[in-house]
């Protein structure tokens, strides 16, 4: 322990750069979250995602990754939607993009304030840190439980008492051993509305998910083309999913985010299908400029539209389908042929 608690200086840090919560737990206690990591993999339950399997090791536990990891400190930025964003669902001509990804990519907003407060943290302990936000070979989700900032609920999410279901996560690993807050305990009980809300039956139990059945998984990160399956399920989501996060009832204490850049822009919010349908590679990239929803490129977003247009039931959709059955991109073509095979003449 070092010789006066750092914790108070350090969440005033945080706060100042705009993290709503701050809080300490430690990085090198055993946890039982890589067994259960290792059983996913095992299960095949990360699809595509092949670098889950490849990281498996050193994704097991902070120390596996970093050997001299002693205290995680992990941030939590709100970014709460306006209000219930699932009414937009019922909007077949327009697509739905999951709140994250409405404004800009959370991975820039975060990745730059979290280097600035690993420099105070370091200055302040004279030890090693390391920043991460999302992408690193690390268990966030089990951290910041530990740490307190919420728990995994049944949909897998970390939710907070004070922030629902709409908390970004980022961590700081530190060298030093610093006090650790008390964590969080489950608080679920009874409910199962996150589980009985998900269109497409992702959850094989409580606590657990399948990624490969999961609209966000298939939307984001996998490649080809649909079962049929998930094609209808997906209705007019065509960048993620919130439904499993947007019915928990915890959000009844969600505030709307203060971070301007995580707000929805206004051309993300209820885009028209036809539009989006209609864009080339160049005119993708600037409408998505800085926003998450740029790196899976032009053809995979045009194929989850074309799905989206296959489900809206809209004959006035069908000559925008119809003319991307010729795409050069093979899959987006087959969604093509789909979405025109599934609307009114
Ligand atoms: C891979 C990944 C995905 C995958 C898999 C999701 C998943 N649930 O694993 C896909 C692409 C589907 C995905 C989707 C989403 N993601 Co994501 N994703 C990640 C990533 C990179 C790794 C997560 C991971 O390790 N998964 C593997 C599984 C095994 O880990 P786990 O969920 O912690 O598993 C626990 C439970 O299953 C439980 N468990 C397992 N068996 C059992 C048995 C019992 C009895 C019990 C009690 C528990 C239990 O214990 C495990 C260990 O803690 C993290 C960032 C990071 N580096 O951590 C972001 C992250 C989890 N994603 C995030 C977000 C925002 C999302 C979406 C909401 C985006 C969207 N709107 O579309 C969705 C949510 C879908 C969902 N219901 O989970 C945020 C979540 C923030 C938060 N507050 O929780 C993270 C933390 C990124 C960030 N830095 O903010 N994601
Ligand atoms: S994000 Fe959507 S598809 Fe994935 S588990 Fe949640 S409700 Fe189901
Ligand atoms: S919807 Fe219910 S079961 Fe799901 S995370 Fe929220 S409280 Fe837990």
């Amino acid at each position: 322990m070092t010789a006066h608690d750092l914790r108070p200086a350090i969440r005033e840090q945080a706060a100042q750069l705009g993290f709503e919560v701050c809080r300490f737990a430690s990085a090198s206690e055993p946890w039982n979250s890589g067994e259960r990591l290792a059983h996913f993999v095992e299960a095949g339950r990360h699809g595509e995602m092949g670098w889950m399997e490849t990281t498996l090791a050193r994704r097991s536990h902070p120390t596996a990754m970093w050997d001299g990891a002693r205290t995680a400190i992990v941030l939590g930025l709100n970014y709460g939607p306006e209000g219930d964003p699932l009414v937009e669902m019922d909007d077949a001509g327009a697509g739905y993009i999951s709140v994250y990804a409405r404004g800009d990519d959370y991975h820039e907003v975060i990745k730059g304030r979290l280097k600035t407060l690993a420099g105070q943290v370091a200055a302040r302990t004279g030890e090693d840190v390391k920043v991460f936000v999302d992408t690193a070979p690390l268990m966030e989700k089990p951290l910041a439980q530990r740490a307190g900032l919420g728990w995994q609920g049944k949909h897998t999410n970390l939710l907070s008492r004070e922030y629902g279901n709409w908390l970004f996560l980022g961590v700081i690993l530190s060298a030093a051993e610093i006090t650790p807050d008390a964590a969080e305990t489950e608080h679920c009980g009874s409910c199962t509305a996150c589980l009985e809300a998900c269109p497409t039956q992702a959850f094989p139990a409580p606590f657990q998910l399948d990624a490969r059945r999961c609209l966000s998984y298939l939307t984001i990160e996998f490649a080809g083309s649909w079962p049929e399956e998930f094609r209808v399920a997906t209705g007019n989501r065509i960048y993620g999913c919130d439904d499993c996060l947007a019915v928990c009832p915890w959000n009844k204490f969600a505030a709307e985010a203060r971070e301007t850049r995580v707000k929805a822009r206004a051309a993300l919010e209820r885009p028209r299908l036809a539009e989006l349908a209609a864009l080339d590679d160049a005119a993708f990239r600037a409408l998505f400029a800085k926003n998450p929803v740029k790196r899976i490129g032009r053809d995979r977003f045009v194929r989850n539209v074309l799905y989206a247009i296959g489900n809206s039931g809209d004959a006035g959709l069908r000559p925008v389908a119809d003319a991307l059955t010729r795409d050069p991109d093979p899959v987006v073509a087959e969604a093509a042929t789909w979405a025109v095979g599934r609307l009114p003449a």
